[in-house]
């Protein structure tokens, strides 16, 4: 989609630092990481948010919940991980293309929000 930023860095228009791709997902480092470890799984198909998953066929959303235990494994987070996906002004969504935080390398904070 013209004028997304995730859009731009599947596309290789923007650098990015690449952890993972598959046929349907793409995942790199967040710039600005709130964890030791701060990875974004993004689908290659824009969708605008979770509430919209719906429009990527079923094996990309398969794949995209699929790809968040692989990074986690390849990541060494075997003692835990948070998944975070923001939807929408409430939730302080940024970027307008759905996308899964993973969080870990460290304790999270009991509370969610
Ligand atoms: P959210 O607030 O849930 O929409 O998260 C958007 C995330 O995207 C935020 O944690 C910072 C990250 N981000 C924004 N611009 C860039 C960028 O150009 N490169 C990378 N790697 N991450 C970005």
């Amino acid at each position: 989609m013209e004028n997304c930023l995730f859009c731009k860095i599947i596309a290789g228009d923007i650098p990015s630092a690449k952890v993972y791709e598959d046929e349907f997902c793409y995942a790199f480092r967040d710039i600005n990481p709130q964890a030791p470890t701060h990875i974004l799984v993004v689908p290659k198909t824009h969708v605008p948010d979770i509430a919209h998953i719906s429009g990527l066929p079923a094996d990309a959303q398969t794949a995209l919940l699929a790809a968040i235990g692989k990074i986690a494994a390849q990541e060494g987070l075997e003692n835990g991980f948070r998944v975070v996906s923001n939807c929408g002004p409430d939730a302080c969504q940024s970027v307008p293309h759905l996308h899964f935080h993973i969080l870990g390398g460290r304790a999270m904070a009991d509370k969610m929000a």
